[in-house]
């Protein structure tokens, strides 16, 4: 058991690691109203997912209001907001876990409710996307085509990240994560199904990919590059996203962040019915064919995410596919993840209907091994029973 591959220690920049199970960022849409503050609930149920000694990554964080695409999810943009998110990183130090704060901008993925003075949502080009966005007060509505962001706000653009990036230092993160993953700014800056700019930030790949890096420099900047890690997701359309040639532009993307001292790169599968065709051929049948087609552009600390189980998590790792592995629906329905894997034990079920907005339920009352089994006991009468049978 000891020799688990999932419960090898592993340094994460600037961090050590107990071992390798990673909680993965997960918009549950719980932050106080208004304000999108941190609350106590939200700071019990990352306590209960201290995870060990291992790394969280908090739910995507808006770096301004600019930035927000989905109703009640918390900024790093307020003097309330960093005070929330204080509550959180201290119950999470306290019982021992590393704490990130991911950092993000939707960009096109957001809806005029969303924005100051119901303006349109910003992108790095007038695309819109196909499909619907979730307004601010929590209905459906189809996408706006979004204003195509002039040159000469990137510099600003690039500020509230930094900004941002301070905030998570003050309260108290040991590091943050770039999202540029899964349709949103970053990410439509890469793909040229998004970015259509014909300026220093569109057409070459390097063009497509220099946004990301003044981002990281900026970001690089508050907290050292050791502390940065970024998620992105090469062959994922979610949010209706496209490239003519994903390898190339994330092969690209890859090999520029490989010669950066960054904390790692936390790469998400495509699902299945995600892939072209194309792309299906290129994909070798193992454990994370996504990590395993771009592990040879990115030496470095690699994690990956998306459907894995205990066995395939352990086989990736084995196989130096990826050196960790984030669980996110797993980890909603079990407070204890580590701990149950760790003693190959059997998992609650998730309950897909309470993973966004609404109360504790589905959110901070599934409980651990420990609490079921004293649960049972005082129905039985009798001692805990062996969970495994
Ligand atoms: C699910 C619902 C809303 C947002 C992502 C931040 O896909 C998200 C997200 C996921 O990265």
């Amino acid at each position: 058991m000891r020799n688990f591959p999932l419960f090898s220690p592993l340094r994460l920049g600037a961090l050590q690691l107990k071992h390798r199970i990673v909680m993965a960022p997960l918009t549950r849409m719980r932050a106080t109203q208004p304000g999108n503050v941190p609350n106590e609930m939200n700071s019990h149920y990352y306590e209960q997912r201290a995870n060990a000694g291992g790394l969280l990554i908090t739910e995507a964080t808006q770096i301004s209001r600019t930035g927000q695409g989905y109703p009640a999810t918390p900024g790093i943009h307020s003097s309330e907001q960093v005070a929330g998110w204080r509550r959180v990183t201290d119950a999470v130090h306290e019982k021992g876990g590393v704490i990130f704060l991911q950092l993000w901008h939707v960009g096109r993925i957001s809806h005029p409710s969303h924005q100051p003075d119901g303006r349109l949502p910003v992108a790095p080009s007038a695309v819109r996307p196909a499909g619907q966005a979730f307004t601010a007060y929590w209905k459906r509505a189809p996408f706006e085509t979004p204003r195509e962001l002039r040159i000469d706000e990137i510099p600003s653009l690039i500020a509230e990240y930094r900004e941002g990036a301070r905030n998570a230092l003050e309260a108290g993160f040991d590091g943050v994560e770039l999202h540029a993953a899964n349709g949103y700014l970053l990410d439509q800056f890469l793909r040229d199904g998004t970015n259509q700019r014909t300026d220093s930030y569109g057409g070459s790949f390097e063009n497509r990919t220099r946004l990301l890096l003044e981002v990281l420099e900026a970001i690089g900047d508050v907290f050292g590059l050791e502390h940065v890690g970024i998620r992105l997701s090469p062959l994922g359309s979610f949010n209706d996203m496209h490239d003519s040639d994903p390898v190339g532009i994330f092969g690209f993307v890859l090999r520029a962040l490989a010669k950066k001292p960054i904390a790692y790169v936390h790469l998400i599968e495509a699902r299945a019915d995600e892939r072209s065709p194309e792309e299906s051929l290129t994909l070798d049948s193992g454990a994370a064919p996504t990590a395993a087609l771009f592990r040879p552009f990115y030496p470095g600390v690699l994690i990956g995410a998306g459907g894995f189980t205990r066995q395939s998590a352990a086989e990736a790792i084995a196989s130096r596919t990826v050196d960790a592995v984030a669980f996110g629906k797993l980890f909603i329905a079990n407070p204890d993840l580590p701990h149950r894997l760790k003693m190959d034990t059997p998992l609650n079920q998730y309950d897909h209907s309470t993973f966004s907005g609404g109360t504790a339920k589905g959110y901070t009352d599934y409980p651990t091994l420990r609490e079921l089994s004293s649960s049972q006991a005082q129905t039985a009468g009798v001692e805990a029973c062996d969970l495994k049978q």
